[in-house]
């Protein structure tokens, strides 16, 4: 039997069901304020009295029957619980273990019959939740409400308040305290989070600016207690994404054992310290400089130290931490980049949680999902990461992303499934982290276009057509739905820019439609609309989501966008030439590629928009050895005008040469000129190949700030 409840408990063993009681009887035992609370949501004095089903609740401390007692794992945070036809008993490990078991208890109730038997649960990971860690718009205190009760619901303990763009979690204020207002708002969130049995984890990120000495030793403990008297009982320390003194590992070992010492442990109710060190992935760490050897074996051994995996975005498996515990000498703790996305700001991660080894839960202490800047949006992946972390083995990703669209849109779920099968993956982005998207069209779209370019009957147009309709209703829907406005909110501009790439994909089986029965007006009709649609998309996309670094609306770009412009350019070339016509086939999609033997380039996105063709500038120094290129191959011979090239330093520019060929193998070099801060290269002919090329003998080592080229 499914008993529907997120997360799945460990074990049930079904006996049958029950009609539903319309009167309880609570004898509750040893319960604190927050189980207190939970229980007051449902039974209330309407649908309980002394004469009602018996609801018996307490914890293994509580008098209550030692048979039974005996069945609570033990492990923290457990419960158990027996229903029978005559009463139900709820028993926890401890105060959380009884509180998980009253949420239990209430997902049971839900049911028209009550599910008999006994349920035997407890979490596989200690620490499970979200840590707000991303860059941009702190979530707002509506939406950080929203995330707390979230957690609650799903057995999460844990909520590491970390954004970057706190100015009293960070430099230049993290030494001062809150001012008024924040306080009372933070405090607010804290008791909600006691409320929820949540820890609320206060992060301080001191290190682009902290001095190595007991004045700022004080200024933290000084903070901390600021912190512990608005009710903070557990402490974090952000050492990641800084540079210079404050990267030392000995120093921070021993201001962490500071803290550890006379904070954590004279407090006596204040959890562990978690730290994030600056080495935070494997890709970062440089072994010979033994920065996470020296914190392993320095820090306090209660400490738990946060760990990405092998890239800063990454999934986790065992192997990555077999790499880390030894390290560090001890299980890390898990800080995982998903569903972040200020990183490719422009696209919505609503796909499931995937991709982590079942089989890491003895290996870690804590895992946290760091999520998107759109909080209500991010509850898809979290409620998966709810799942995982508390029942590993038995996670399934796609069925706990089906659950997840229906908690988060109990009406419009259908509509928003269609959504969010196609607004999942990230587009290429440099950390290389992406997402199956469009799973189950994806091969309807391959077949399709099969069919259209060998000139064949197009064997599923129903299907691809159904879909695109499908698309253009769900968008109607979940524009104009109720049920989760707050989530709408977030999505909304995507979901219009996807109603509208479903229109387009209408308009394209228009157009072939038309071409068959060869019917010119009704194929230019479609052909202008879809230019139309498209040109209504580039509106959302300059409009919306303005922010400086992935600006704009991007939606089902993997699977549907693209089909969707290939079919187009195919369709539009077969009727210019079968009615010797002279239609634009552009179809504004980018098809000209990054040209580059800089491993450390290889992996950046080139963007068109307009007539520019650009690099997406990485944020990294990049080396470029002797011989060492880069540069863009063109879908075919284009006349580019002008090459541009900003680096951080301009001394590199007299060692670069700007060469263009139309077969890969034989070069020109093209006059260069310094303009500003800028190289540029004024070219005016038709080419297929361009490049930037390091024409010296040693290794060339900047930022690029800018690389482009203007197409004509
Ligand atoms: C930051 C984080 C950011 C994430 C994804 C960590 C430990 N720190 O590169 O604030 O949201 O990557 O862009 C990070 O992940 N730095």
């Amino acid at each position: 039997q499914n008993l529907n409840i997120n997360p799945t408990p460990q074990q049930f063993v079904s006996k049958g069901t029950i009609k539903m009681p319309t009167d309880f009887y609570i004898q509750q035992k040893n319960i604190d304020t927050a189980t207190h609370h939970l229980l007051s949501t449902f039974f209330t004095s309407n649908n309980t009295n002394t004469k009602g089903f018996s609801i018996i609740i307490g914890d293994v401390n509580s008098k209550i029957s030692r048979k039974l007692k005996r069945k609570v794992p033990a492990k923290a945070e457990s419960y158990f619980i027996k229903s029978t036809d005559k009463n139900i008993t709820v028993i926890g490990r401890d105060a959380r273990g009884t509180y998980y078991g009253v949420r239990t208890l209430l997902a049971l109730l839900q049911h028209k019959e009550i599910p008999l038997g006994e349920i035997t649960d407890y979490p596989d990971v200690a620490a499970r939740g979200t840590v707000e860690g991303f860059y941009g718009t702190p979530w707002s205190f509506k939406h950080r409400i929203r995330q707390i009760d979230f957690y609650g619901e799903n057995k999460l303990n844990t909520y590491i308040y970390g954004p970057k763009d706190d100015a009293y979690h960070s430099s230049p204020n993290w030494r001062k305290p809150y001012p008024e207002n924040e306080a009372a708002q933070l405090k607010k969130l804290i008791d909600r989070a006691a409320l929820n049995h949540v820890d609320f984890v206060w992060a301080i990120h001191p290190g682009k600016d902290i001095k190595w000495n007991d004045e700022d030793r004080k200024n933290l403990l000084n903070k901390f207690q600021l912190m512990y008297d608005l009710g903070v009982r557990a402490f974090a320390v952000f050492f990641d994404d800084i540079s210079g003194k404050g990267t030392n590992p000995k120093q921070q070992a021993s201001l962490l054992n500071f803290l550890h010492t006379n904070f954590i442990k004279k407090k006596k109710d204040v959890k562990p310290l978690i730290m994030c060190p600056t080495e935070y992935n494997k890709g970062w760490s440089k072994p010979e400089g033994g920065y996470l050897k020296t914190l392993g074996k320095e820090l306090d051994p209660s400490i738990r130290i946060m760990w990405t995996g092998n890239t800063v975005v990454a999934d986790v498996d065992k192997e990555t931490m077999n790499w880390i515990n030894t390290e560090i000498n001890r299980k890390a703790f898990i800080w995982w980049n998903f569903p972040v996305s200020d990183y490719v700001r422009n696209h919505m991660l609503l796909g499931p949680t995937y991709g982590n080894g079942k089989d890491i839960a003895n290996d870690v202490s804590g895992f946290v999902s760091n999520p998107m800047e759109h909080a209500e949006a991010s509850k898809i992946a979290i409620y998966g990461v709810a799942d995982y972390s508390w029942n590993m083995t038995n996670y399934q990703p796609e069925k706990k992303w089906l659950e997840a669209l229906k908690v988060v849109m109990p009406e419009s779920y259908n509509a928003l499934e269609i959504f969010a099968k196609h607004n999942s993956d990230l587009g290429p982005n440099g950390h290389r982290y992406r997402r199956k998207e469009s799973v189950s069209f994806a091969p309807e779209a391959r077949a399709f276009l099969e069919d259209l370019e060998a000139n064949r009957e197009i064997k599923n147009f129903n299907v691809v057509q159904k879909e695109f309709q499908a698309i253009v209703e769900a968008s109607y829907i979940l524009a104009n739905s109720t049920d989760n406005t707050v989530l709408l909110d977030e999505i909304g501009a995507w979901v219009a820019q996807f109603q509208l790439l479903g229109q387009s994909g209408l308009s394209m089986l228009n157009m072939h439609t038309a071409l068959k029965s060869e019917n010119t007006k009704d194929f230019e009709r479609s052909y202008h609309a879809l230019k139309a649609i498209k040109t209504e998309m580039y509106k959302i996309d300059r409009e919306e989501n303005q922010n400086p670094y992935q600006p704009g609306i991007k939606t089902a770009t993997l699977v549907l966008a693209p089909f969707i412009d290939k079919s187009f350019v195919h369709l539009t070339n077969a009727y210019n030439k079968e009615f010797g016509k002279n239609l634009e086939v552009d179809a504004n999609y980018n098809p000209h590629l990054l040209f580059t033997n800089v491993a450390q380039l290889r992996n950046q996105p080139v963007t068109l928009r307009d007539r520019t063709l650009a690099i997406n500038p990485p944020l990294e120094v990049i080396n470029i050895a002797p011989k060492d290129y880069f540069g863009f191959e063109l879908s075919e011979e284009i006349r580019v005008t002008k090459l541009i090239l900003k680096a951080e330093s301009t001394t590199a520019y007299k060692n670069l040469i700007v060469e263009t060929s139309t077969n890969g193998t034989n070069w020109s070099a093209i006059k260069t000129s310094e303009k500003g801060e800028s190289l540029e290269a004024s070219i005016n002919k038709k080419v297929k190949y361009i490049r930037v090329i390091n024409a010296t003998s040693k290794v060339l080592a900047f930022k690029i700030n800018q690389f482009w080229v203007l197409l004509k």
